[in-house]
């Protein structure tokens, strides 16, 4: 019994390259070097041996979900819009990336834009859709050179435009910029900032499956979903399957940040552990401090102890576990952070962010980061607590959109595994561990 769970641990801890596999391998601004790499391969197989339905099928099959962080089915997301009955359909690429410490969608977008693109066409010509976007972040310089690049020659080689490669079937691809907002990578903001207006979220349902850009069927997917696609097209679904978890079948590509010795992004099966990550992946803590706290998932993702090092992250985790896993941050905290100043910097993040459009997420934050701002100074009360945890309730259950609804996630995940270090500050004029910032001399 030991020995199977040594194998099993030791499956686990294997990294597996998918949507990393070319990176570093290829020069990203070469379509013949991604081509000699199997490159279009899988969108000629999906053109000529295989139907739309087919497509969606072996997506289906596969267990596909959502990069981005939500886990949605990717199969099932764009056999709701082939389903749709429109004159125009659209695919739209979300590489907004600006959940803080994630810099996965970057890595890809410089080191092997064809992959995505090669995904889009795929998925275009799976629901029907002849054009297609890609929202980049705005400060993403070289993902926006190089993903332009590729687009250019994608043309040039006939990936891209008219009757794709004699096939019949067209599709056009177009690169729009974010300007700094991380609410433009909610997908139904980021859908209203293509249309050219500000970038608010809309109420959803309709989702954009059925009702996306300019009101049209829309799929609307992550860099690293996209980034899976030609691999999964090629090898098939059971191939993909064999790695993660049956319920969250594939890798994820983490981020590893914060007090990490190797800060950077590595890609394994699901099912990996946060443990394995900081201390296999990660190569433990700088200084060989002790660990004190993990933020897993993104700024909208859980603050976890050290006590739950040990769940296997996937997208139920969160739900059986209470540790999230996002868009696939792991920020290692060490045991010189203070647990306030820590949800002071996060609710300070999403205050900022709020785009203002609906009243429980704009003052909601603004409360929480000066009840936060109050405790770190050390006029904290014990009442606090409550109130900061029905802020969480309310901003989750009354806003509009994801950003909102998500900050119950790292108030109350804080609050609750953290609950010590903030009794600890009150009633005291000095942060404990002596970190609050407003205690620093000037
Ligand atoms: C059709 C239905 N479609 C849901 C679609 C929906 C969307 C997807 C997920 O993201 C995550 C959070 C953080 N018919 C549908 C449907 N859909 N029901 O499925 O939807 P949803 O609403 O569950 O989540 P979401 O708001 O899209 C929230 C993560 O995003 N996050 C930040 C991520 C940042 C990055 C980055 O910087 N690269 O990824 C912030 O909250 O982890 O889990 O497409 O339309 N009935």
């Amino acid at each position: 019994e030991r020995l199977k769970l040594v194998v099993e641990r030791e499956k686990v801890t294997e990294e597996v390259r998918i949507v990393l596999r070319n990176i570093g391998m290829i020069d990203p601004r070469s379509i013949d070097q991604y081509i000699a790499r199997d490159g279009y391969f899988a969108l000629h197989k999906a053109l000529f041996e295989m139907k739309p339905e087919q497509v969606i099928e072996t997506i289906k099959e596969s267990g596909l979900r959502g990069r981005g962080g939500a886990g949605f089915p990717t199969g099932l997301k764009w056999q709701f819009t082939a389903k749709a009955q429109a004159d125009q359909k659209y695919v739209v690429c979300n590489a907004d990336e600006g959940e803080p410490g994630t810099f996965k969608d970057r890595l890809i977008m410089e080191g092997d834009p064809h992959s995505v693109i090669e995904a889009m066409i795929i998925c275009g010509y799976a629901v029907g859709a002849t054009k297609g976007y890609i929202y980049i972040r705005g400060e993403y310089y070289g993902s926006v050179e190089n993903i332009q690049k590729a687009i250019k020659d994608a043309y040039e080689y006939g990936f891209l435009g008219e009757n794709i490669l004699g096939s019949g079937f067209s599709f056009d691809l177009t690169v729009r910029l974010g300007a700094g907002a991380y609410v433009c990578g909610e997908e139904t903001a980021l859908l209203e900032s293509i249309e050219g207006k500000s970038g608010r979220p809309r109420l959803k349902p309709p989702y954009p499956p059925t009702n996306g850009l300019f009101g049209k069927p829309t799929v609307i997917n992550n860099v690293e979903t996209f980034a899976n696609v030609p691999q999964i097209i090629l090898n098939g679904a059971n191939w993909f399957k064999q790695f993660g978890t049956q319920g969250s079948p594939g890798t994820k590509v983490f981020s590893l940040v914060g007090n990490v010795v190797r800060r950077g992004i590595v890609e394994v099966p699901m099912g990996v552990t946060v443990r394995e990550l900081i201390y296999k992946f990660g190569g433990g803590l700088v200084g060989g401090k002790q660990l004190y706290m993990v933020q897993t998932g993104g700024t909208a993702g859980t603050f976890i102890g050290v006590d739950k090092l040990d769940v296997p992250l996937h997208y139920e985790s969160f739900r059986d576990h209470g540790v999230s896993i996002g868009s696939g941050v792991i920020l290692a905290m060490d045991e010189d952070v203070c647990p306030v100043d820590v949800a002071l910097n996060t609710m300070e993040f999403f205050e900022h962010e709020s785009c203002g459009k609906c009243t429980p997420c704009r003052e909601g934050t603004r409360l929480a980061v000066e009840i936060l701002r109050r405790m770190s100074k050390g006029q904290g009360k014990r009442e606090d607590l409550d109130t900061l945890k029905q802020i969480a309730i309310t901003t989750q259950e009354a806003s509009l959109c994801g950003l909102g609804q998500s900050i119950n996630v790292p108030l109350l995940s804080i609050l609750d595994n953290f609950r010590e270090d903030f009794l600890a500050h009150i009633g005291t004029t000095a942060c404990p561990k002596g970190v609050c910032r407003f205690e620093k001399p000037m």
